[in-house]
């Protein structure tokens, strides 16, 4: 058989444009494909629901690729061990309570799950902003990520979704986005995001929980997100609490699904 050039271009074109189009109304749309934006977005589509997942960069992953400092091995706990069993990630026993993962494997491993259960993500898409209707978040807005690098001026496109999943790590720019441009408040004491504190990974470890829960009225916090809005330590490359945090905002959501 010939190959045809045009007809590559085509079949790209006309299959991208399917799933896009596909997305525009879904339940729930999460912003962030680092651990816990993933784990929310795979519990979510194994409980049927329509899952959207939008990361900036071109590598899902966010900060686990790296382990610490480079060194690509993760470390979670006994209940972070149960996530990955789920998600058939080995780990290694490295003292009573401490459990060892190779990096590599844990991201390509939920990344290939979170895609087969469902979940459509697109990656190098950046979200620039929100739609607010009636003091309630009602969906995304979202640009090339190449847009935003280059600073061009060129307007984006929105997604409607029932509820959306802040998981945008220590940045917890959706919070941030809600915070300077609608004159609301969140659900926070200040009512602004507070900010993460310096790193204490037994404390970090166990706010994360506390703090993953809606942030602002159809938004939940996952993740590093959760502590940098409620002003919680930051925890370093210990990871269970990002796949505990992004289990319980999928089980929150569902709750509200019902
Ligand atoms: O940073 P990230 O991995 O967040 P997480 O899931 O996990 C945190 C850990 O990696 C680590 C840690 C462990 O103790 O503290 O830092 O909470 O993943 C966040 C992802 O969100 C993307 C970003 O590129 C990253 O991959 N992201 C951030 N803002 C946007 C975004 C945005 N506005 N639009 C699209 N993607």
């Amino acid at each position: 058989m010939k190959l045809d050039d045009i007809k590559i271009s085509k079949a790209i074109i006309e299959r991208f444009s399917a799933k896009l189009l596909d997305s525009l109304d879904c339940d729930v749309a999460v912003v962030g494909g680092g651990p816990a934006g993933l784990t929310a977005a795979y519990q979510l589509a194994k409980n049927k629901k329509k899952v959207v997942l939008f990361e900036r960069k071109l590598s899902i992953g966010g900060g686990m690729w790296g382990g610490g400092i480079m060194f690509n091995e993760i470390v979670v706990q006994s209940e972070g061990k149960k996530i990955l069993d789920e998600f058939g990630v080995k780990t290694t026993l490295f003292e009573e309570g401490y459990f060892c993962a190779d990096s590599i494997e844990t991201v390509t491993t939920i990344c290939s799950k979170t895609v087969k259960a469902g979940v459509r993500i697109f990656n190098l898409f950046s979200v620039e902003d929100v739609m607010l209707t009636e003091e309630k978040v009602t969906g995304l807005v979202i640009n090339w990520s190449t847009v935003e690098l280059a600073k061009l001026h060129v307007d984006p496109i929105t997604i409607r979704s029932k509820y959306v999943i802040d998981a945008t790590g220590h940045a917890a720019e959706i919070a941030r986005i809600i915070q300077n441009k609608s004159g609301c408040k969140l659900k926070t004491p200040t009512g602004n995001v507070i900010g993460e504190k310096p790193m204490h990974a037994e404390i970090g470890e166990q706010m994360i929980m506390e703090n993953t829960k809606e942030i602002f009225p159809g938004v939940f916090a996952a993740g590093m997100c959760a502590n940098a809005v409620f002003g919680a330590p930051r925890m370093g490359p210990i990871f269970g609490g990002m796949l505990m945090s992004g289990e319980k905002a999928a089980s929150l959501i569902l709750e509200k699904l019902k």
